[in-house]
């Protein structure tokens, strides 16, 4: 069974939703950055206070930031014993990728696959208008697929290359979404 795994896709794709799924099913660890970060928004920690600006235009946080937060969790749970872990949301460009491959090195670990999450604009701008979180609105939405486009999507071809990479189609209901990528992971 592959357990360290990366979940890929534009905003809205379900990545938060389906992550949760499968690390409750094959107990993984589960780290998504968006989560982690709007807990440090609504703590008010400096970090939060940094983040909480550039995540509302719709933007991407310092690399230098995100990648802190997944050292320490990645480290924390090497540190106790390993595991399988799943990353939901990171890396969101080239630089935080070549940073995890470095920090993996170090860990001695390895990624096993990458979902690739695909969807149309039309079905994610749908999904993100109905759940209406804060930076779910058309404007910042449209800016988030932009920034996707620009600096996320670079990560099929990254991934790709290193055979890592398998895409599912993100449509239709939760359980039948989840059952594709359910059996990417063997
Ligand atoms: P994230 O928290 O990663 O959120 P997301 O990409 O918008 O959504 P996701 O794909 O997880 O969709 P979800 O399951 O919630 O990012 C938010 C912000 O954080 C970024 O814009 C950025 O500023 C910052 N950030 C995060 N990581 C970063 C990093 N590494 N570097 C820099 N900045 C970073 O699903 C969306 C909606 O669809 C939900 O309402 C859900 O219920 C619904 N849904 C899901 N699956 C469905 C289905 N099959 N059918 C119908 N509805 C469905």
């Amino acid at each position: 069974m592959k357990q360290r795994v990366l979940f890929l896709g534009p905003p809205g794709a379900g990545k938060g939703t389906q992550a949760q799924l499968l690390a409750g099913s094959r107990q993984l660890l589960h780290l998504s950055t968006g989560d982690l970060l709007r807990a440090e928004v609504a703590a008010g920690s400096a970090l939060g206070q940094e983040a909480a600006a550039v995540m509302a235009r719709g933007e991407l946080v310092s690399d230098a930031l995100v990648l802190a937060i997944v050292r320490s969790r990645l480290e924390q749970q090497a540190a106790s014993g390993g595991g399988g872990w799943l990353l939901d949301g990171f890396p969101r460009n080239v630089p935080q990728a070549e940073a995890l491959e470095s920090l993996l090195e170090e860990l001695g670990q390895q990624i096993e696959l990458v979902v690739l999450m695909e969807l149309d604009d039309a079905v994610l701008l749908q999904r993100l208008l109905g759940r209406g979180r804060e930076d779910d609105n058309q404007e910042v939405i449209r800016h988030r697929l932009e920034v996707y486009r620009d600096q996320t999507a670079p990560l099929i071809r990254f991934y790709g290359d290193r055979g890592l990479l398998q895409p599912v189609d993100a449509s239709g209901e939760v359980e039948s979404v989840s059952q594709r990528i359910d059996a990417l992971l063997g």
